[in-house]
């Protein structure tokens, strides 16, 4: 820790720089405001479902901005917050949420991975990259996300061993919130820690404060930096909470504790921020809300779905199935025009 709960700091070494928090505090405000807007859509019905980053928003933060423009971002759903702070455009980001249309975003244009739904898949793509960008002697790193939850799948394990023995360039973040959905930790893994699981496969595992963008920044900064100069991957496990429910589909009040809760709540990673820094500026608060005014006039535009568009994107070469279905489907709109 390096700035504790009250915004004191701790006088430990790796401190990161003054332009460096300051940076972090305006991503930070965004980034909650991101999460206040796009629950707000939900409850106005404009998005599908949105799981909501309320309270990890440091940890996606440092996550990205401890990457230089080459490296690549492996998020999951609830990663949106670090897919906007690396650059994406805060309406594309929510296409997959809203269900529109396949990813929304493009994923080379910030090196921002789709968001996976399916947990852990992309801690495996996500070390293909690494390894194959070592093979071609690319200073790229990767930043792989996942929950607490996610690491008790198959391709968790696969992706720390691959990276471990072939010495992958690439930094598994994992955001310690607590809970799989209504799953607590204490039902998902017997390990001393999460970091542990980087020690069982020769990767350093290292535990930070998830609430703390100050240790964050430090600390994946310097495993970042690790990775790019050949040293190999490492796992960082952030203890943080979520303060929502898993998303609007879920009342978490069946499975913990408002004390919990609140306990957690003056943990705030922003709030601990503002006591060492002071109010954020009139500029910081002015950008967030445009980001939010953003949201609201690409979400709440309607889009012309095309039905056939379903068929593509997906197959190079069409199944059988698949034409005899697009036929289908243009036949029976043929006959509604
Ligand atoms: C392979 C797979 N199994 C099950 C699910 C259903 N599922 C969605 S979210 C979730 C919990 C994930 O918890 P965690 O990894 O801790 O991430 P968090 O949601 O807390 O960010 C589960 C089981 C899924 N998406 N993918």
């Amino acid at each position: 820790m390096l700035i504790d709960p009250d915004g004191v700091p701790t006088g430990a070494a790796r401190m990161p720089d003054d332009a460096a928090l300051t940076t972090a505090y305006e991503k930070l405000i965004a980034g909650r405001r991101f999460n206040d807007q796009a629950y707000a859509l939900v409850r106005q019905g404009r998005l599908a479902v949105y799981p909501s980053s309320h309270g990890q928003e440091a940890c996606q933060v440092a996550a990205a901005q401890v990457l230089a423009d080459g490296d690549w971002l492996f998020p999951t759903y609830r990663d949106t917050v670090a897919a906007v702070t690396r650059g994406v455009d805060p309406v594309e980001v929510l296409t997959l949420l809203k269900g529109d249309w396949h990813n929304g975003y493009d994923p080379y244009e910030h090196h921002v991975a789709p968001l996976a739904t399916p947990l852990a898949t992309q801690l495996l793509h996500a070390v293909g990259v690494a390894h194959a960008a070592r093979l071609r002697d690319e200073p790229t790193v990767v930043m792989a996300l996942c929950g607490d939850g996610a690491t008790s799948e198959g391709d968790f394990h696969e992706a720390l061993n691959f990276a471990a023995v072939f010495r992958a360039p690439v930094v598994f973040l994992v955001q310690n919130n607590g809970f799989a959905i209504s799953v607590p930790l204490s039902r998902q893994s017997a390990a001393p820690s999460l970091a542990h699981k980087g020690i069982g496969y020769g990767i350093k595992g290292e535990r930070v404060d998830g609430n703390d963008v100050a240790a964050l920044l430090a600390v994946l900064g310097a495993a970042v930096e690790r990775a790019r100069a050949g040293q190999g991957p490492q796992l960082v496990e952030a203890h943080t909470y979520r303060i929502q429910a898993h998303t609007n589909a879920d009342d978490a009040g069946r499975y913990r504790d408002e004390a919990e809760v609140a306990s957690w709540a003056k943990r705030d990673p922003i709030a601990r921020l503002a006591a060492y820094l002071g109010p954020p500026s009139a500029a910081a608060n002015e950008a967030a809300e445009r980001l939010a005014e953003r949201m609201r006039d690409g979400i709440n535009a309607d889009v012309t779905a095309n039905p056939g568009d379903l068929f593509e994107y997906v197959y190079a070469t069409p199944t059988p199935q698949l034409l005899e279905q697009r036929a289908l489907l243009q036949d029976e709109m043929s006959r509604e025009s």
